[in-house]
């Protein structure tokens, strides 16, 4: 299914007077909304391929149908949601669960949606069918030095899968760990991991990166080897230039700091990638903005100063992989990203619109009422207008949740994959 540009204007139409009003109130408030607006509309952010089906708990999985059945109907859902926003501009591969079988058709199909690819996933958390060693006691991080070749061997054919596709970054994310006190000697581990990544990092194309990516726990939950952003930036550290930290928002013990370490990693200019999603309790993958919505901004807010302080800007092209890392278990998967994106948007909205040299000089001077007024302003600006007004420009829908229910896109993809879909993921 395509959505056509007239179906998109019909549809703004009868939006635009109300837009046009609130449009006008924003620009009387917000100084440098006409920038905004511009950053806006350059903002891409990349779409998964195991975000597009219903993902699971431990305890089951509910397919809501229509879902997608192979790689060019998650490359079809993708340009959907691209259609509809003009922000998810790339999709994310996990191999072995998207490979490729013909990549310049894939690569063909995906220019035809306007979508690039952005990181490769490897999967070294699963056995699969046709492997000879299992990952049950850790992949890269094994005492068994077959079973650590077996997982750099799978790396490096992501990658190679990657560099036809026209990827420029891996992202490892090991489940490898402990479950029980003394069933695992730390340094080993991290000496293991280290040595194995040291030769995936041997076969990186120079204009790639390798995205080290930490999670506190799960689904090992005494100790996981790149447990948090200090063991990741050691390994990058320890591997070289082209080696970076991912960062997950559901990747952290409750009540972490994110904003913190996202400005240390950008002041070592080792903030590589991120994973957006939010959550309440642990790896919740829930909607972008859904629980935690002030986080998000301030964590935005040091991206923002970050990247105006030393990197190029996350825009179309820039070298930091922004993507939405989620697994939706009730939501329409599509409506789900559609409101995620929106969320992203809102917060790097926000981010601009914060005075950074009032806040500078509230620091300076130690005034903590006025730095907290000054972020508490920028949070409480209502933006969607200006993010509704990125999307018209960019011949995107004011309302894309409303005009993907108005054109029936889901009963649609239902009519042609059928009700009883299942799309490879968890
Ligand atoms: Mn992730």
């Amino acid at each position: 299914m395509q959505i056509s540009k007239e179906q998109i204007s019909n549809h703004n139409e009868q939006f635009f007077a109300s837009h046009q009003n609130k449009l006008n109130f924003t620009f009387s408030e917000v100084e440098n909304a006409e920038a905004i607006i511009q950053k806006i509309m350059q903002f891409s952010i990349a779409i998964p391929s195991w975000a597009l089906g219903t993902g699971s708990t431990r305890f089951g999985r509910f397919p809501g149908g229509g879902e997608p059945r192979n790689l060019e109907e998650k490359i079809e859902d993708v340009g959907l949601l691209r259609a509809l926003d003009k922000t998810s501009n790339a999709i994310s591969l996990h191999i072995p669960w998207d490979t490729p079988t013909n990549p310049a058709e894939i690569k063909t199909l995906a220019a035809q949606h306007g979508l690039a690819f952005d990181a490769v996933n490897s999967n070294t958390f699963q056995d699969q069918a046709d492997q000879k060693y299992s990952y049950k006691f850790g992949s890269l991080q094994n005492v068994n030095k077959a079973i650590r070749k077996q997982a750099v061997d799978h790396n490096i054919d992501v990658i190679k899968h990657g560099i036809n596709l026209g990827s420029k970054s891996l992202t490892v994310w090991l489940s490898d760990g402990s479950c029980f006190p003394g069933q695992l000697n730390f340094k080993k581990a991290f000496e293991n991991t280290l040595e194995s990544l040291q030769e995936i990092y041997a076969a990186l194309p120079d204009d790639w990166k390798l995205l080290v990516e930490y999670k506190a726990f799960e689904p090992n939950f005494y100790s996981m080897t790149i447990g948090d952003w200090g063991q990741s930036l050691l390994f990058a550290n320890k591997l070289g230039k082209k080696a970076y930290t991912l960062v997950d928002l559901g990747h952290h013990l409750p009540n972490a700091n994110i904003e913190q370490i996202v400005s240390l990693l950008m002041m070592e200019g080792k903030l590589g990638g991120f994973h957006f999603n939010d959550s309440k309790y642990g790896d919740d993958d829930l909607t972008v903005g859904s629980i935690k919505p002030y986080q998000l901004f301030l964590i935005f807010n040091e991206l923002t100063q970050g990247i105006q302080a030393n990197n190029p800007p996350f825009e179309k092209g820039s070298n930091f992989g922004w993507m939405i890392d989620a697994s939706h278990n009730i939501k329409d998967p599509l409506e789900d990203l559609l409101q995620s994106v929106e969320a992203i948007q809102i917060a790097y909205a926000q981010s601009l619109l914060v005075d950074t040299i009032a806040l500078e000089n509230a620091r300076e001077n130690n005034d903590v009422a006025q730095a907290q007024e000054i972020l508490q302003r920028a949070y409480r600006t209502d933006v969607r207008a200006l993010v509704a007004e990125a999307r018209l420009r960019t011949e995107c829908a004011l309302s894309p949740i409303q005009l993907f229910r108005n054109l029936k896109v889901r009963e649609n993809l239902v009519n042609v994959r059928g009700s009883k879909t299942f799309a490879t993921g968890l």
